[in-house]
C-alpha cells in the first residue's frame, strides 16, 4: 500500500484569492487616487485637463439633443440648484456613481486576478486621457493630468492588491486556538503575517489614500475654480463706468406688484446657460482677444485695450432658444462693452465672410451672420460688465458678446477668446451641428406670469400680468383672452428699448369657475405672435401662452 496516493498533489496549488472587501476597497481607492490626482495636476497644468473633467465634457458634447433640452429644463431650487446648474450637478453626481458602481464590479473580479483589477484602472485611465486629448481645447501640457492619474491609479492599486495577497498567503493556523492562548481573529495570536502586513494595515492605507485622493479632488476644484480671479474682478468695477450710459430705467416699467418680474433682472436671478461643467476662469490681465480670418488688418486686443475704447451701455433683454413658451430662460440687465461693428469695421471684413465664428476659452463655438452684426443701429457688442459690475464668472467674465435680436446660441459667446471671420460653408458651430438653426432671430412671444398655472383666485375682477418681447423690433401691443373670448388689449408699461422685454397687464372679469387665458404679442413691425406652435428646435417655441386656473 502505497502512502502518496492520500496525499494532495502539490502541482496544482488552489487559486489564490483575496477577500470581497479587500479586492473591492482596493479597487474603489485606486479609482479615487487616480481621479483625484488627475484633477489636482489638472487645477495646476491646465483645469481643462483633469480627466474627470474631460469625460464629463465628452458626455455633454456628445449627449443628443433631447437629452441636453431635458437637462436645461431640470431645476431643484429648494437645494439652491437653479436652471442651468441642476444638469450640471446632475451629470457629475451621475459619472460618480457609474464609477463607484463599476469600480465594485471590477473589485469583485479581482478577487482571484490582480490582472484583471489593472486592466479595469487602465481602461478608465485610457478612457480619461482620450477624453482630454480629443477636447477642444488640448495642449500637449494636457497630458500631463491624465498620465499623472494612470500612474498613480495603477501604483496605488499594485502596493495595495500586493499587501492583501500578502496577508492571503500566511500560513493557516496550526493549532485551535486555546483560552491560555487567544488567537486573532485570523487564526496567528497578533493576527500579523511574517511580513508585517496585516488587514489592520491595508484598511488604514486604503483609508489614507481614500482621504488623500478625496483632498487632491477638493484641491483641484478649488485650483480650477480660480479663487484668484475674483478680487481682480471686483477692482475692475470702477474701470467699467461707461462714457454713454443707457437712459435710466423710467417708474413703471415693469408691474413687479401685479405679479411681473423686475424689469432689470439681478446677476444672481439673470438666467443661465452653457455647456460648460466648470466656470472658465481668465483674469482680465491675461485675456487676450484675436480677430483674425477673412479680414484686411489681424488684431490682437488685451483688456486694457478695449478700456480704452469709448465704454458704452446697453439695456438688453437676452433669450434662449430653448425657452418653452412661459419658460423662463430670459433676462434682462444693463451691459457695459465696446461696440463690436467698430472693430470688425477696423479689422475690414472681407466680402463674403458671411459669419463671425466665435470660439470661448472652453472651445464652446457660435456662428452669427455678418450682415446682422454689421447693422449700424443693431448695438452688437464685446460686453465686460453687466448691471455695474464686471462680468459675473459664469455669464462670461471677462468678455462675452451680446448682439440685441438674435438667440443666445447664435450670438451671446461667454468667455469669449476668438473670433474667427469666415464663411457659414467652412465652419459649423456647435449647436448648429446638433440640429439647431444658422439664423436665429428671436421670436415675438409673450408670456402669463399672473394668474400663475392651477392658482386659485378670488372671483371678479383679477389682473393678469406678464411679459412680451421681440427684440430690436420691440412691442407695440399686447391682447389677452379668456376661455377663447374676444382679445382685450392690456395695458403695457412703459417702454424702455426696442431691445427689452416689455411688460404688460391686464383686468379681467372672472366668474367662478375654471378658466384659461392666453396672450399674444404684436412686435414694432405690426406682426402677431403665432398662434403656430413649434416646440425650441430647431429655431425657438412659438405659440400662444396658456394659463389654467380657478376663481372661487
Ligand atoms: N462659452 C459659451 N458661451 C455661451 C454658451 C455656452 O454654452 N458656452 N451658451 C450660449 C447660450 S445657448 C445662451 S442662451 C447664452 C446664455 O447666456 P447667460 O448664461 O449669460 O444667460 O449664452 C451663450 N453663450
Ligand atoms: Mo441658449
Amino acid at each position: 500500500m502505497s502512502t502518496t496516493a492520500t496525499r494532495p498533489t502539490p502541482a496544482v496549488p488552489a487559486p489564490r484569492t483575496i477577500p470581497t472587501l479587500h479586492a473591492v476597497v482596493i479597487e474603489l481607492v485606486s479609482v479615487l487616487a487616480s481621479i483625484g490626482v488627475g484633477h489636482l495636476v489638472a487645477g495646476f497644468v491646465s483645469p481643462t485637463s483633469s480627466p474627470f473633467q474631460a469625460v464629463a465634457d465628452t458626455i455633454v458634447r456628445l449627449s443628443p439633443p433631447g437629452l441636453t433640452e431635458f437637462g436645461k429644463s431640470l431645476s431643484f431650487p429648494a437645494i439652491g440648484l437653479p436652471r442651468g446648474v441642476a444638469d450640471k450637478v446632475g451629470l457629475l453626481v451621475g459619472i460618480g456613481v457609474v464609477l463607484v458602481v463599476f469600480a465594485v464590479l471590477a473589485g469583485l473580479a479581482a478577487r482571484r486576478s490582480r490582472t484583471t483589477g489593472r486592466a479595469v484602472i487602465i481602461v478608465l485611465g485610457l478612457l480619461g486621457m482620450a477624453a482630454v486629448v480629443f477636447s477642444p481645447v488640448f495642449g500637449p501640457l494636457g497630458l500631463i493630468a491624465p498620465l499623472a492619474a494612470l500612474i498613480v491609479g495603477t501604483s496605488v492599486y499594485s502596493r495595495l492588491y500586493g499587501m492583501a495577497e500578502a496577508i492571503e498567503s500566511r500560513p493557516a493556523p496550526t493549532a485551535p486556538p486555546t483560552a491560555d492562548a487567544p488567537a486573532g481573529p485570523t487564526g496567528s495570536p497578533s493576527g500579523e503575517h511574517p511580513t508585517g502586513v496585516t488587514r489592520r494595515k491595508l484598511m488604514v492605507n486604503s483609508a489614507g489614500v481614500g482621504v488623500l485622493a478625496a483632498g487632491a479632488g477638493v484641491g483641484g476644484y478649488l485650483l480650477g475654480a480660480g479663487t484668484d480671479v475674483t478680487a481682480a474682478r471686483a477692482a475692475l468695477t470702477p474701470e467699467l463706468r461707461p462714457a454713454k450710459p443707457a437712459p435710466p430705467i423710467p417708474a413703471g416699467a415693469d408691474f413687479v406688484a401685479n405679479g411681473s418680474p423686475p424689469f432689470i433682472t439681478p446677476n444672481k436671478d439673470f438666467y443661465r446657460i452653457d455647456v460648460a461643467l466648470r466656470v472658465p476662469t481668465v483674469a482680465a490681465a491675461s485675456w487676450k482677444l484675436k480677430v483674425h480670418g477673412m479680414v484686411n488688418r489681424e488684431l490682437s486686443l488685451n483688456y486694457a485695450d478695449l478700456l480704452s475704447r469709448t465704454l458704452i451701455e446697453q439695456t438688453v433683454t437676452l433669450t434662449c432658444v430653448s425657452n418653452e413658451v412661459n419658460g423662463d430662460l430670459i433676462s434682462t440687465a444693463n451691459f457695459v462693452g465696446v461696440s463690436l461693428r467698430d472693430l470688425l469695421l477696423e479689422a475690414g471684413v472681407q466680402p463674403g465672410a458671411d459669419q463671425m465664428f466665435s470660439t470661448s476659452v472652453d472651445g464652446w463655438t457660435c456662428g452669427t451672420p455678418t450682415d446682422v452684426l454689421m447693422e449700424p443701429d443693431r448695438g452688437a457688442m464685446l460686453a465686460m460688465a453687466m448691471n455695474g459690475e464686471p462680468l459675473p464668472l459664469e455669464h462670461g467674465y471677462p468678455v462675452r458678446i451680446v448682439v440685441p435680436g438674435l438667440y443666445g446660441f447664435v450670438s451671446a459667446t461667454k468667455w469669449l477668446a476668438d473670433i474667427e471671420m469666415t464663411t457659414f460653408d467652412r465652419r459649423r458651430a456647435y449647436w448648429l451641428d446638433r440640429g439647431w438653426a444658422q439664423r436665429a432671430p428671436i421670436k415675438t412671444q409673450s408670456r402669463i406670469d399672473r394668474p400663475r398655472g392651477l392658482e386659485v383666485v378670488p372671483a371678479g375682477k383679477v389682473t393678469a400680468a406678464g411679459i412680451a418681447w421681440a427684440q430690436h423690433r420691440g412691442i407695440s401691443k399686447v391682447e389677452v383672452r379668456i376661455d377663447g373670448g374676444p382679445w382685450q388689449q392690456a395695458q403695457l408699461a412703459a417702454d424702455v428699448s426696442r431691445d427689452t422685454w416689455r411688460m404688460w397687464r391686464a383686468d379681467l372679469d372672472v366668474p367662478p369657475g375654471n378658466h384659461f387665458i392666453e396672450s399674444r404679442a404684436t412686435d414694432g413691425t405690426g406682426a402677431v405672435q403665432t398662434a403656430v406652435p413649434a416646440a425650441p428646435i430647431p429655431d425657438g417655441a412659438s405659440g400662444w401662452p396658456m394659463i389654467n386656473f380657478a376663481a372661487r
